[in-house]
């Protein structure tokens, strides 16, 4: 039997669901901060200017041609890491222009530590202390999404953090000693998205649910954006890259989170044990330093793979070199 408009089987009905607001990118911290906690989502119009994204464009494009000049399909197995799909993991690496926009833009900075900064109280023998932790960047990807791109299964990101999200009528106070969210998103589209080429879709108030209740595609928003808009987005809450069912658009779309800061090793042995030295140890201690991915998605290398296969090529990865054979126009 049909599912009528207002019903759904996991419960929640989407003429219920909250709506997804449209701000000016002069809005404020708390303003932003107000709609994701409605509804896990809002965007954000104008938030870069056509003269920067051009510029990150120039800077990445190299990367996203060069594998796609060597396998123009690129089907993958594995519905999550979407055919016809072109990503450049690591971007803020290779584009200055790129980490520059994302992390000293004020708005950005000021809701991703609203809702990331962590505050903990704990013993000290007799004594009670209190700690806060501050966000750090959790990933950067650019997302080509050539035509013919399947649906990506809706998801959430705070799967990587393992999190097992509780039910909640309202979203606790962010100043709050709470640990809701795992970590949040900020997507530029650097082309216009549209339902058609595959715009981001999410389920607005998923945020609030639980963790056993499965997302349905007939409650997802698909958050169209002019090229330059953005759309930030929690880490609890249900989303997907879409269907680009056009023949020829391309979907651009930068993308990073934050995570809460410790969500890491103790001691950073990343500097304390140079990669050219850790390079020379066997594999299973290689691995055990931390250079091994886990799942989903955790702790993948610069090129998306198992980092113990970026190790021995770490001199190749951290130079950045462009490709050689890399074109910087799009074509479909
Ligand atoms: O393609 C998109 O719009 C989102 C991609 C995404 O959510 C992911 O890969 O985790
Ligand atoms: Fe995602």
């Amino acid at each position: 039997m049909p599912i009528k408009v207002d019903e759904a089987p996991n419960g929640h009905a989407p003429s219920k669901l909250p709506t997804v607001q449209r701000l000016p990118s002069t809005a404020t911290v708390d303003e932003v901060c107000e709609e994701l906690k409605l509804a896990g989502g809002v965007i954000i119009e104008r938030f870069l200017e056509n003269e920067v994204l051009d510029q990150m464009e120039a800077e990445l494009r190299p990367y996203l041609e060069a594998d796609w000049t060597k396998n123009k399909e690129i089907v993958s197995e594995d519905s999550f890491l979407v055919s016809r799909t072109q990503r450049c993991a690591g971007f803020f690496g290779k584009s200055k222009t790129s980490a520059l926009a994302f992390l000293t833009n004020k708005l950005w900075r000021g809701v991703s530590d609203k809702f990331m900064t962590d505050r903990y109280s704990y013993w000290e023998g007799p004594v009670r202390k209190t700690a806060t932790c501050a966000p750090a960047v959790n990933n950067s990807i650019v997302f080509s999404v050539r035509p013919g791109a399947p649906n990506q299964p809706l998801h959430r990101d705070d799967i990587v953090q393992h999190y097992i999200n509780e039910a909640i009528d309202v979203y606790p106070d962010l100043d709050s000693e709470h640990h809701r969210e795992g970590c949040i998103g900020l997507f530029i589209a650097g082309r216009p998205s549209t339902k058609a080429n595959g715009a981001t879709r999410f389920i607005p108030g998923s945020h609030l649910w639980a963790e056993d209740v499965p997302p349905l595609e007939s409650q997802a928003f698909y958050a169209e954006m002019a090229r330059g808009d953005a759309c930030i987005i929690l880490g609890s809450a249900y989303h997907g890259g879409s269907a680009n069912t056009t023949e020829d658009e391309e979907r651009l779309l930068f993308s990073s989170f934050m995570v809460r800061g410790y969500f890491r090793q103790e001691e950073n042995v990343y500097l304390s044990t140079p990669i050219s030295t850790v390079s020379k140890f066997p594999k299973d201690v290689q691995k055990v330093f931390g250079y091994q991915r886990y799942f989903p998605h955790g702790n993948y290398g610069p090129d998306g793979r198992d980092p113990i296969e970026s190790v021995e090529k770490w001199e190749e990865y951290w130079s950045c070199g462009k490709p050689a054979d890399a074109t910087v126009q799009f074509k479909p």
